[in-house]
């Protein structure tokens, strides 16, 4: 059973003009492929070749013989929770729980916007920046390269992919306009108010 590239959850024209068509080409059709297809090269002929990507990635965790292992199917992981984030219309101020969970745990939503603008501009190189949630309580992180929060122990409710990839063929060098844009018309808070009352 190998891991299946996922189809994106909106058209592919869904978030322009913030990202556009071309960039979720490139992005999905052949960096989230690739590490699909270099999850599946890995486990064939292994005991993990009919594991679920979860168990896949536990498996490889801090282990550094399965290094590349860990950071193409933690990669996998990561894209597709990256596009579930998103959706078109979204973005601004969240409602639900985790409206009042950013107030109580940040202080005000203004200050989650710092902390989180402040995580992907001072994640160095590639990798991503997250909310997450550690012993019950929100926290704004970064990763880099493909490392996830369920390596860490954490739960992971959001996230933005800060590889220039991600953004260099709509926004250049400019990482801080694109996590600006992202905040201000992209995040899908349905999807982080389910994460976090799964
Ligand atoms: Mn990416």
């Amino acid at each position: 059973m190998a891991i299946e590239l996922p189809a994106l959850p909106f058209e592919a024209t869904a978030l322009e003009p913030y990202i556009s068509a071309n960039t979720l080409s490139f992005h999905h059709g052949k960096h989230h492929q690739a590490y699909v297809t270099n999850t599946n090269n890995l486990i064939k002929g292994t005991d993990l070749e009919n594991a679920s990507l979860e168990a896949i990635i536990a498996a490889s965790t801090n282990n550094p013989e399965k290094a590349g292992l860990f950071n193409n199917s933690a990669q996998v992981w990561n894209h597709t929770f990256y596009w579930n984030g998103m959706k078109k219309g979204g973005g601004g101020v969240p409602s639900g729980a985790i409206a009042s969970k950013i107030t109580e745990d940040f202080g005000s939503f203004d200050a989650f916007v710092e902390a989180f603008k402040n995580a992907g501009m001072t994640q160095f190189g590639s990798g991503w920046a997250w909310l997450v949630l550690e012993g019950g309580k929100l926290k704004v992180t970064k990763t880099a390269n493909g490392d996830t929060p369920m390596a860490h122990g954490q739960k992971a409710l959001l996230t933005v992919d800060v590889w220039e990839h991600a953004y260099y063929l709509d926004y250049q060098n400019k990482r801080a306009d694109y996590i600006d844009i992202f905040l201000k018309h992209l995040v899908n808070w349905d999807f982080v108010n389910a994460n976090l009352t799964a």
